[in-house]
């Protein structure tokens, strides 16, 4: 599409706004301080570098076989410099702690240190691309069923030592970048069937947890992720949504809301407003779990428009942090990135011009017609165009042309992988 039509279509589409009293270029302006965290993994299907034999365990699964994953860290850079290229906007890299540098030597999870993640550091700041960071409690001959929380001591000391670790490249990450790196602790840890330990295990991942986060660190924060079920681990989950709930309030620290990790008709959005009393910041995981936790690519579907307009409601745009996570393995995998980090985009931005203003009045006044109405009216003014000329202006291609770059890249490079 011409340049001078995204132009002509976003001046009418921001007088069109501007009649319910919204500034477009003041939208536009806070789309560019939307920072997504991107996940590392989609590139590789949740592999990482560790030379090991074996599949992804952990109640996690990547379906499909497209062929052109990324096979090792060259070729993963590379892939998400060019995803980043068609995303309008900075954003930041969210990495595993199974994604270091290990060469061809085998570092266990115990052992891992800031040396394996120096080439990250580097590579990030040659980017200006801002790094997170996560501990990795699966793929491992130690896994299991029980990470955290086994009763076997040697078994959790040795993931207390990881989290341990990982907290300590996470803090020189953030110091490295001057900003400060975001951790997310995740254990699979549950039950495939019924136990009657549940307070047990409980009570063992509390104290894990305790000792993990001892230390303060200036430059890296703490998250931590709950879960309904793990495929295999049906009956139960250590971590679940009340644990980590009550354990993040009392402990003053942030907590990780994965889309896919409710109840497929709990809303998310819903809990925005209700955690952002009792913990200081949020970070997400943004997913699409269709009928489970089954990772889709994120789409601009109700969920998400839901969230991303509780956030900006409860005037939370800085307490939160953006991260995605899906992994699907049965399309190209550099378009998986760019679709969902662009739908992300997308609800962000329709939730930044809902006419905010005025539906508060209305609803103060009970005019419940008059919100209905606007509500239902403010789907349809034509965020699009203040999208395109998002895009425009950051130099991405407009709409359905990054199709084209993405099949380009494919036949160029990902293609050439076998
Ligand atoms: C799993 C959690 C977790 C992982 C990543 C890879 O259900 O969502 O966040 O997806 O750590
Ligand atoms: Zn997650």
């Amino acid at each position: 599409m011409k340049e001078e039509k995204i132009k002509q279509a976003y001046d009418l589409a921001k007088e069109r706004y501007a009649a319910v009293g919204i500034d477009t270029e003041k939208a536009l302006k806070q789309l560019q301080d939307f920072h997504l965290s991107i996940h590392c993994w989609q590139a590789d299907d949740v592999q990482g570098f560790e030379p090991r034999e074996g599949g992804l365990t952990g109640g996690i699964q990547v379906n499909g076989n497209y062929p052109g994953k990324a096979r090792n860290i060259d070729e993963l850079r590379a892939d998400i410099l060019e995803a980043m290229s068609l995303i309008p906007g900075k954003h930041r890299l969210n990495l595993h702690e199974i994604y270091g540098e290990f060469g061809n030597k085998f570092v266990d999870r115990d052992e891992v240190t800031i040396e394996h993640f120096q080439g990250w550091i580097d590579w990030a700041r040659e980017h200006d691309i801002k790094l997170d960071f996560n501990s990795t409690s699966f793929s491992h001959p130690k896994s299991g069923d029980l990470s955290l929380s086994n009763p076997d001591k040697g078994i959790r000391d040795f993931w207390i030592e990881h989290s341990k670790r990982c907290r300590a490249i996470a803090q020189a990450m953030g110091e490295a970048q001057q900003d400060p790196c975001i951790m997310n602790t995740w254990v699979h840890d549950g039950s495939k069937d019924i136990t009657v330990n549940r307070y047990l295990y409980r009570e063992l991942l509390k104290d894990s947890l305790d000792r993990i986060f001892e230390h303060h660190y200036d430059w890296m924060k703490d998250c931590v992720e709950s879960k309904v079920f793990g495929i295999g681990l049906e009956s139960y989950t250590v971590g679940s949504s009340d644990f980590y709930t009550a354990y993040a309030a009392k402990n003053d620290m942030m907590i990780t809301l994965d889309t896919g990790h409710f109840h497929p008709t709990e809303s998310v959005a819903d809990k925005v407003s209700a955690m952002l009393l009792f913990v200081p910041e949020l970070m997400l995981h943004v997913s699409r779990p269709i009928r489970w936790d089954s990772d889709h690519v994120t789409i601009m579907d109700d969920p998400t428009l839901d969230l991303f307009s509780e956030i900006v409601r409860a005037g939370a745009l800085n307490r939160v942090h953006y991260g995605l996570d899906y992994f699907d393995g049965t399309m190209n995998r550099i378009g998986a990135y760019v679709i969902g980090s662009r739908a992300a985009q997308k609800c962000m931005l329709r939730a930044l011009l809902e006419p905010l203003a005025t539906l508060r009045e209305h609803e103060l006044n009970g005019r419940t017609f008059q919100r209905l109405a606007l509500l239902e009216e403010g789907k349809v003014l034509p965020w699009n165009a203040v999208y395109d000329e998002f895009c425009r202006r950051n130099d991405v291609p407009v709409g359905e042309h990054y199709i084209k770059a993405v099949e380009d890249y494919e036949n160029t490079v990902t293609s050439k992988r076998r």
